[in-house]
């Protein structure tokens, strides 16, 4: 049967001393596909025919339940099932038998864990099944003499939960990239029975699909992280699931939306400082510039006198620095400077004049002229001081 959506199934009829075969397969809606692993259960009697049959009287759950067949005295009735493990066994079970005499047990690869007797009332029961294949069996047995009740057993809701790795965590990392800048993705899940597992990532899961290979197995909950780059603008979604090494898969994770877009040069650098001043004596000049995707700067001085700074440190961008510098001798100087970003991608240039040394006028001519602005009527008497 295929194309169920629900997640249980009902077999209505069971042959006797017939084994059943099955296996699920699923697939999502974009034709991904997984299947588990192959499962069987034999439905048993002994000499007097004796055998399990699904019937709607009683039960505990969804209107129907296992009950073993009507048997006589010092006579067994059994149903075996396979797993593969590693799982959790759950089902809930009941008995009306002779109390003490009469028996509903279960056992693992014939191990009888638990049994029930007498008249009781539905009971859950969970099992935590190790690696490997494993033999279910519930078997409802009398003794030589006296059968009581309703002298049989009842099985409902039978469930078996594989060991499947939890949701991994969304993928953590940068949500801006440029074309060719590697971003690092890091995630983790944890396997129910501390298994390893492997992950792998789908860089394109609101589009197209783009999975990764499975990486190897890590210790589950540990972090393990991948690295991705573009090479074209691009917004994607990228989400990662687990997977352990019986191929029980998790689900796929939230996804992290990731925007890649070109990289822009660096606005060319601002320096500011005097442009003016004298031979051997430092000045300061700040010297700053913004990268537009925020990637840190590296900035370059030519002071104009043949010695430059070299590629100097890189710095958050948008940030200043200070640098000092003396001219040894006078002229006039071309200082320039550039910034790169991470990527190598230099801006323009900018230039600044300095003079050395400053061929202004003398400070106490500059006080005259101060005076005249400020007092015309002077002028006449300063004048004379200045020997016109
Ligand atoms: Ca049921
Ligand atoms: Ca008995
Ligand atoms: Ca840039």
């Amino acid at each position: 049967m295929s194309n169920y959506s629900t997640t249980s199934y009902h077999l209505e009829d069971y042959e006797k001393n017939t084994t059943y075969y099955w296996k699920v397969v699923t697939w999502d809606n974009q034709g991904e596909s997984c299947e588990g692993p192959l499962w069987e259960f034999t439905t048993g009697y002994n000499y007097n025919e004796g055998q399990w049959f699904g019937q709607k009287d009683f039960f505990y759950y969804d209107g129907d339940a296992l009950q073993s067949d009507e048997i006589s005295y010092s006579q067994w009735t059994w149903l075996q099932s396979m797993v593969h493990g590693p799982g959790t066994l759950s089902f809930y079970w009941n008995v009306s038998s002779e109390a003490g005499y009469d028996f509903l047990d279960f056992s693992i690869d014939g191990v009888v864990q638990c049994n029930i007797s007498g008249n009781g009332q539905w009971e859950q029961k969970h099992f935590n099944i190790s690696e490997g294949v494993h033999i279910l069996l519930w078997n409802y047995s009398t003794d030589w003499s006296s059968l009581e009740g309703f002298n049989c057993g009842w099985i409902d809701r039978v469930e078996w939960i594989n060991g499947t790795p939890t949701i991994p965590d969304r993928p953590r990392g940068p949500s801006k990239l440029i074309i060719g800048e590697e971003g690092t993705y890091e995630t983790r899940s944890t396997e129910p029975h501390g298994r390893d597992l492997q992950y792998r990532f789908d860089w394109d899961a609101d589009g197209s699909h783009e999975y990764s290979a499975w990486t190897a197995f890590y210790p589950s909950g540990e972090n393990i992280s991948m690295f991705r780059s573009w090479m074209q603008n691009i917004s994607c979604v990228i989400k990662v699931q687990a997977r352990d090494n019986y191929g029980y898969t998790s689900d796929w994770s939230e996804g992290l939306r990731v925007n890649v877009t070109s990289n822009h040069q660096p606005n060319a650098p601002t320096i500011s400082g005097n442009s003016q001043g004298q031979v051997k004596k430092e000045y300061i000049y700040q010297v700053s510039s913004v990268d537009l995707d925020e990637q840190n700067v590296s900035l370059f001085i030519d002071w104009g006198d043949g010695t430059n700074t070299s590629w100097l440190s890189p710095i958050p961008s948008g940030s200043v620095i200070s640098l000092t510098h003396a001219w040894a001798e006078k002229g006039t100087y071309i200082v320039k400077a550039k910034a790169k970003d991470t990527m190598n991608k230099e801006s323009n240039w900018t230039t600044l004049q300095v003079t050395m040394p400053l061929s202004f006028e003398r400070p106490h001519f500059r006080f005259f002229e101060w005076l005249l602005e400020r007092f015309p009527n002077a002028f006449l008497i300063l004048r004379q001081f200045l020997a016109y």
